[in-house]
């Protein structure tokens, strides 16, 4: 049986090579059966841990973007950011959502800054507090604890934070003005790592985890945000998308265990796809 389908929007980069941003985006938030219209803030030849990449600035593109799309009178389910590599692409970006958010669309903020404790190349301090008064036109925002500790202007929680800590960031981080705050990344034990959800009008705190796997990789912070995108948009709800997002990147992950030389930049996402669409799209 066919439904009204609907229709995403992903702001992001093309990393052409590298498998994170909009090469992502667009496959995952596709497979789970919802129009992704894509709005590229950058065009890089590889993504930003590749040595020597190039970078195609599009920030003068983005409102013509809009205009053009304010005239179709384009509606859209769901604004989705991410990378922006310009101070400038943030505001056009709260730009672009006071033009189309409708009292239907789900606006999710990927605070894409860093990891490991680090900004990626070329973000600074200012770039993270630009990022974070667009947390407050999300209803969502995504950050692991490298960008939230930026969004806050705090010290990086590495080990052996507790609950308690988890919780206290949370909160402040709803401060920024976003409803529900999911941080990634959050692990209490060895062998686990999940999710800390808050929803700062019902004030839950939930906590969902999968297995710790070991190897690390790009991209993962990408593959997590597009697949809770798709499940939220299809219907699945704040909680659940979650658990499908966490599930679907642990699968992802093993899926490139064995594969680690070859492509160490990224995980294999393309061959999960299939029991990603069988189950939930
Ligand atoms: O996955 C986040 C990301 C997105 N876009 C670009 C990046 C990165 C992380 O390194 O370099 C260009």
């Amino acid at each position: 049986m066919y439904m009204k389908q609907k229709r995403a929007v992903a702001i992001n980069d093309i990393s052409c090579m590298g498998k994170c941003s909009l090469t992502v985006a667009l496959p995952i938030i596709s497979a789970m059966g919802i129009e992704t219209a894509v709005l590229p803030t950058a065009v890089l030849s590889a993504h930003t841990a590749f040595e020597g990449f190039t970078f195609c600035d599009l920030t003068d593109e983005i409102d013509k973007t809009r205009e053009h799309w304010e005239k179709l009178k384009v509606h859209f389910d769901c604004i989705y950011s991410g990378y922006l590599g310009s101070l400038r692409q943030i505001s056009l970006v709260e730009k672009f959502i006071d033009s189309f958010k409708a009292e239907d669309t789900l606006v999710v903020v990927d605070p894409v800054l860093g990891d490991n404790g680090q900004l990626y190349k070329n973000f600074t301090d200012v770039f993270a507090a630009e990022m974070a008064k667009l947390c407050a036109k999300a209803d969502v925002i995504t950050p692991n604890l490298t960008e939230a500790a930026y969004l806050l202007k705090r010290e990086y929680l590495g080990d052996g934070y507790t609950e308690e800590d988890i919780k206290e960031l949370l909160a402040e981080l709803s401060k920024l003005g976003a409803k529900k705050v999911v941080l990634t990344g959050i692990s209490y034990d060895e062998n686990s790592l999940g999710v800390a959800m808050y929803d700062s009008l019902t004030g839950e705190y939930t906590y969902y985890k999968n297995e710790k796997i070991s190897s690390m990789s790009h991209g993962t912070g990408d593959v997590w945000a597009s697949t809770f995108v798709g499940s939220y948009v299809k219907g699945y709800g704040f909680e659940k998308s979650a658990e499908i997002a966490t599930d679907f990147t642990v699968e992802c992950l093993k899926a490139t265990l064995d594969d680690k030389e070859e492509h160490w930049y990224g995980v294999n996402f393309e061959q999960c796809l299939p029991s990603l669409i069988k189950k939930y799209a």
